[in-house]
């Protein structure tokens, strides 16, 4: 209803009037790949959120074939309410506005942004890892980022919320930030082999966070049918 798009129009030719609400009626499509990667966090948002999509995966060979049409040559993709978004952050900055998880105040919502994005950071330094070639180094980097980066990090975020006596990363209101920071756990602990609880074993408050998005009535109906990724996700790329 935001954009005008969905109600229409007197000014619109009924058949274009027609299709447009048929669009926006139409079930969310998240297109992306057989696993869980930039995909997971748009999955949880719209599954935290109890918004019906469908779950398009592609193949190596589809992927060859529909790129070109693609905005930017890259996935995830989703189409909702009669728009098609590319890039995973402004999809679910999306999701977040339309199920109230998103600040109207800007300074809020700027502290919010900043979190995901520093949550992403996160992610990619995983990411980064990840995509090495098998070596000797990737073994031994592994462990420095078990070890020490990745717990690095998490202890500034623990401390954060120690520090603020808050359950939640803004203002200690539930946001759109909570919700990634588990997307994005999901998703690095499927990069790991391990599961976010292990990973966060030592830090008690973001443990709890990560469990209460995890025990919300949509995640948990998503957790029932989320397919497992492939064991090595780089194949998908090679
Ligand atoms: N900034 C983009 C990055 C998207 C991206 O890197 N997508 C990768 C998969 S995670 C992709 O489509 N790779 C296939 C290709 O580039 O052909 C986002 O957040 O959506």
């Amino acid at each position: 209803m935001a954009l005008g798009l969905t109600s229409g129009g007197p000014h619109l030719r009924p058949e274009v009037n027609s299709s447009i609400i048929h669009l926006a009626k139409m079930k969310a499509e998240l297109t992306y790949f057989d696993m869980s990667g930039l995909g997971e966090p748009v999955r949880v948002m719209l599954s935290y959120g109890n918004i019906p999509f469908d779950d398009i995966r592609l193949s190596k060979e589809k992927w060859a074939d529909i790129k070109k049409e693609t905005k930017f040559g890259q996935l995830p993709r989703l189409r909702i309410d009669g728009l098609e978004l590319y890039q995973s952050r402004a999809i679910c900055r999306y999701i977040a506005t339309k199920i109230g998880l998103r600040s109207a105040d800007a300074k809020e919502a700027a502290l919010t942004d900043m979190w995901v994005d520093t949550f992403d950071d996160v992610r990619f330094m995983v990411v980064r890892w990840y995509y090495q070639e098998d070596s000797q180094e990737r073994t031994e980097n592994l462990e420095n980022l078990k070890t020490k980066a990745l717990t690095d990090v998490l202890s500034v975020f623990e401390k954060t919320l120690e520090t603020e006596n808050a359950e939640y990363f803004v203002n200690n209101k539930l946001s759109w930030a909570d919700v990634m920071l588990f997307g994005y756990l999901f998703y690095i602990a499927d990069l790991l082999h391990t599961s976010g609880e292990e990973i966060l074993a030592k830090h008690s408050r973001l443990s709890k966070l990560y469990g209460e998005i995890k025990n919300s009535p949509g995640v948990q109906n998503w957790l029932k049918i989320r397919p497992q990724s492939p064991p090595d996700m780089r194949v998908l790329f090679s």
